[in-house]
């Protein structure tokens, strides 16, 4: 007789984010078929005692082969950056898809398709940034891509040949309005940064830590209020994405008082890192070069309180890697001369979750169900990802099974991204992913990976369930 599940994950605790109890789990043809005591025989099976049973995390927010500028390399590919994600516990990612000016964002699509194809080790999908708006894009191509299941896009405040206008801004946002897409966006006011840049500079004041000192506060809050003053003029609702302090929050909570519907996304930078750490000495402090920057311990306090009373929907990682010590990475020759040429961004993506598992459930700052909203259950429902981010019944058996009790040092050895150092080398951690399950397939088990590049497949999603 055959068994009635190919895998059983038996003994452990499983936490939804509602629920944690004990259970068994049934699997049958990659989804999840059934939950209860004492289940039937499977064909393969896990015992989960003593470790917790989470739905894989989903990390909406992460940049692979990106075009980074002139000479400079992302250090992740889709091989790489998946594989690392995996092993972070992840089972889903969604990278961006740059539309660089002139381009349609089919075309761009069709390139990053390309360079996904077959390489994953998890299951992904695509937010679209909109850097070019033409009347053709947003009249036509990015409806029609909404239909065809790529719901989010993002679009820039900063950086020059990105950023877009306010009344850009206000066109793409009614395409969401008329498609019931979802925009991000990234706040921070860019002729403020340039003032700011060019005021240092002049002082030759040119070290990295410069790019947290001319990227202030004021300049993301006064973006972040814009941003949502412009989503309300549209009547839209936003992803605030990346949020690094307490005003910026304040004005989050402010628009929901006015009964905008807003996300928040903030990130473990904001958590684990401050605005000193860029203070290194002979250019080391390129490494914690991102945007916003770390801030201080009171910007870090207001995060957390953030993530413990719901302010924030979402914790993703921004994994937006680049080598150090690389010509083609933070060292490029011109990052040498001025903190204005270091490529933005740092690793993360296998982080992420042991980061606020030790520091966040295990230091009781948040609980279980609400550390499984934050990295999985809300980015399936905000982004449209109908199968995934649950336990239950009917869903895919993207599973991510952790030991509460491991205890790690993060080292950059140990982790499997592109890069050549953490950002959080020497954290000390407690728990971490032992085994990872995508739709129904053991990729990691004991910590080893199973798993071959092209399980991870591109996932289609519907709109955002709000
Ligand atoms: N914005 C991101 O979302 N990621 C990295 C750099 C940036 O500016
Ligand atoms: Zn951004
Ligand atoms: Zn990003």
């Amino acid at each position: 007789m055959t068994a009635p599940f190919d895998l059983v994950i038996r003994g452990g605790t499983v936490a939804t984010a509602s629920d944690v109890f004990a259970a068994d789990i049934g699997v049958r043809d990659g989804r999840i078929v059934q939950i209860g005591e004492a289940l039937g025989e499977g064909a393969e099976t896990i015992d989960a005692t003593g470790r917790f049973v989470l739905p894989g995390g989903i990390d909406s927010h992460v940049h692979l082969s990106q075009p980074s500028g002139e000479g400079i390399t992302m250090a992740d590919d889709f091989e790489s950056g998946t594989r690392s994600a995996l092993f972070g516990g992840n089972t889903t990612i969604l990278p961006f898809c740059l539309q660089e000016k002139g381009q349609s964002i089919r075309e761009a699509l069709k390139c990053y398709h390309a360079l996904a194809e077959g390489q994953c080790y998890t299951d992904h999908s695509f937010h679209m940034i909109v850097s070019d708006p033409t009347a053709a894009v947003l009249g036509q191509e990015l409806p029609a891509l909404v239909a065809d299941g790529y719901t989010s896009f993002k679009v820039f405040m900063t950086y020059e040949g990105l950023r877009l206008n306010d009344r850009e801004i206000l066109e793409t946002m009614d395409v969401a309005r008329r498609t019931g897409a979802l925009v991000m966006v990234h706040c921070e006011n860019e002729d403020a940064i340039r003032y700011l840049i060019g005021r240092h500079e002049a002082e030759g004041d040119v070290a990295p830590r410069a790019h947290a000192t001319t990227r202030p506060v004021a300049v993301e809050r006064e973006a972040t209020h814009r941003a949502l003053s412009l989503a309300e003029v549209v009547d839209v609702p936003v992803v605030i994405v990346h949020v690094s302090n307490g005003p910026a929050i304040e004005e989050i909570a402010r628009a929901r008082a006015r009964g905008r519907k807003v996300i928040g996304e903030t990130c473990p930078q904001y958590l684990m890192l401050t605005a000193d750490d860029l203070e290194g000495m002979d250019w080391e402090g390129a490494k914690f070069v991102c945007s916003p920057p770390p801030r201080d311990k009171a910007s870090q306090d207001a995060c957390w309180t953030g993530l413990e009373s719901g302010t924030f929907d979402l914790f993703s990682s921004d994994h937006c890697p680049f080598r150090y010590d690389d010509s083609a990475g933070k060292l490029n020759p011109k990052g040498r001369t001025s903190f204005r040429h270091i490529p933005n961004g740092i690793p993360g993506v296998e982080t992420r979750l042991p980061i606020l598992f030790s520091e966040g459930v295990m230091k009781g700052r948040i609980d279980l169900p609400r550390f499984v909203a934050l990295t999985s259950t809300n980015h399936a429902k905000v982004y449209g990802l109908e199968r995934k981010g649950r336990i239950a019944v009917g869903m895919d058996a993207d599973i991510a099974i952790w030991d509460p009790a491991a205890r790690r040092t993060i080292r950059h050895a140990d982790l499997h991204d592109g890069a050549d150092y953490s950002p959080y080398e020497g954290v000390p951690i407690q728990g971490w992913p032992t085994d990872v399950i995508l739709g129904g397939k053991v990729m990691i088990r004991d910590g080893a990976l199973e798993g071959r590049k092209g399980d991870g497949r591109y996932r289609p999603r519907a709109l955002p369930r709000l």
